[in-house]
């Protein structure tokens, strides 16, 4: 799906798979490099001096005048850094500075990315790391100015994040080269991405989707006795759920979406569920839309016009104040679909969706969906939400909101120590909610998860090291008498 997706991958995995031109100047021969489309005026490559390896760019001295190195053309298609080292040769001069820019396809400076005045010591070599967020077609020039003395510039071990897009077939020997031809992509709605690369091609306010799990629904399951340890069937809130965050063409957050379909209730409180958009001001959401009709009542949420919960600093959305509301009771065991052979109950789905932008604006800042994780949606069940608001069970590690009892915490069988980033988990580092990355089956009433996945305990034991795929059906995994079927 799309570049942005490609992005979120990376972000996600933490990798550097994108395409980079390199410079270190270890041939030591200029002329190659002219070849290769680098352009040098007043510069040279030089064994002198070293900075990292045999050789570098060394300029000429820096008393007067320009001295140049430019790049490829480089073609940028998500963020990165721009990495290069420098230092001056000798200890001299009144002044010493460098620039560097990327130059636009007529040649001219599209932004100055970079300002360095060399210190007093001006041997000491500098690591520059510049972030950059580019789509387009670019040179970088290195220009180094100076007053006084004799000492030359260097710059070394250059990283740029792209892909090299010069034409070095069409080389007039000085590395002016052309730049590789770019398609011209047609893009009906002139929102920047041609049609090909977004999912709203119609549509200059909307660009790409980016859905949580990925492929398919995942299931989020919650005990419902915390800070007790409970029976620990995790049944008493089983919940199917997709989420699905749509940006503009800047990244920006337009709307979040998310459909929930509540598979069993294996409790007897009246449980609620909620999700907060960590680090998301309660004000900045214009609207939330849920398909439930009445999905609050009663006194335990108070809900402003905008659609979130009144009290909170962060945008947090009551999805039902009762799960029975979705999942109607309909026989006399304790709960629905999480005893065999009791009547089972269709489960049904809640569509929520939170607007953030509309028609291109946003109420405040916009979101800028690149700095703000998918694992920002903070999913939690209010635990006996008809008798009061105070019991929040959230998944692992996630904060509780403004409206928890925090004087739970530590009590009974949890160990949070909140604020910290160890948050609804046991002294044995047992949860109390599980999110997984597929439909969960589940056990039946009253059965321990861990006498119905014989792999769970090892899991959670290992913090998450053995056995991740415990929840599968694989051989020696499940005791399946004790899931739940119908
Ligand atoms: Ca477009
Ligand atoms: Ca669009
Ligand atoms: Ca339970
Ligand atoms: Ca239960």
């Amino acid at each position: 799906m799309k570049k942005l997706a490609i992005t979120l991958f990376a972000i996600i995995f933490g990798m550097t798979a994108f395409s980079q031109v390199n410079q270190d100047f270890e041939t030591g021969n200029r002329a190659t490099y002219k070849n290769d489309c680098w352009y040098f005026s007043q510069t040279n490559v030089n064994a002198s001096k070293e900075l990292q390896g045999k050789y570098a760019l060394h300029t000429g001295s820096l008393s007067n005048g320009t001295h140049i190195l430019i790049s490829p053309w480089v073609k940028f298609t998500t963020a990165g850094e721009l990495t290069f080292s420098t230092k001056m040769s000798a200890d001299n001069g009144s002044s010493r500075k460098l620039k560097v820019y990327l130059l636009d396809l007529s040649g001219k400076v599209f932004e100055t990315v970079y300002e360095y005045d060399y210190p007093g010591v001006k041997t000491k070599v500098v690591n520059a790391v510049i972030s950059l967020k580019l789509t387009g077609v670019y040179r970088v020039k290195w220009e180094f100015t100076g007053e006084g003395g004799s000492s030359k510039g260097m710059l070394d071990e250059i990283s740029i994040p792209g892909e090299y897009f010069s034409d070095p077939s069409a080389n007039d020997g000085t590395g002016d080269c052309q730049v590789l031809p770019i398609p011209v992509e047609k893009d009906s709605d002139s929102d920047g991405p041609g049609d090909n690369r977004e999912d709203y091609p119609e549509d200059e306010t909307r660009a790409y989707d980016i859905k949580y799990p990925a492929t398919e629904a995942g299931t989020l399951a919650f005990e419902d006795l915390w800070p007790s340890k409970g029976d620990y069937d995790f049944n008493d809130l089983v919940v199917d759920y997709q989420c699905q965050i749509v940006t503009d063409s800047k990244n920006e957050i337009v709307e979040i979406k998310a459909s929930f379909t509540t598979r069993a209730i294996g409790a007897s409180f009246h449980n609620a569920f909620a999700l907060q958009l960590d680090n998301i001001p309660a004000a900045s959401v214009i609207r939330v839309t849920n398909s439930l009709k009445n999905a609050v009542s009663g006194s335990t949420f108070k809900i402003m016009s905008n659609g979130v919960e009144a009290g909170q600093k962060y945008a947090t959305v009551v999805i039902f104040d009762n799960a029975y509301k979705v999942l109607p009771h309909a026989g006399t065991v304790t709960g629905v679909n999480t005893t065999i052979g009791a009547p089972y109950v269709t489960p049904t789905k809640v569509d929520i969706m939170i607007t953030l932008k509309e028609n291109g604006k946003s109420v405040g800042d916009a979101i800028k969906f690149l700095e703000w994780p998918i694992r920002n949606i903070n999913l939690f069940i209010v635990a006996k939400a008809d008798q009061g608001r105070g019991i929040e069970i959230h998944l692992p590690d996630y904060q509780p909101t403004d409206l928890a009892d925090r004087s739970l915490f530590g009590t009974g069988n949890d160990a949070s120590i909140p604020e910290s980033s160890v948050t609804y988990r046991s002294v044995d580092h047992l949860p109390w909610a599980l999110d997984l990355p597929v439909s969960f089956a589940y056990p039946i009433e009253k059965s321990d998860i861990v006498k119905a996945y014989l792999m769970f305990g090892p899991w959670a034991e290992s913090g998450g090291q053995k056995y991740a795929d415990w929840y599968l059906d694989k051989g020696g995994y499940r005791n399946s008498s004790l899931i739940y079927k119908h």
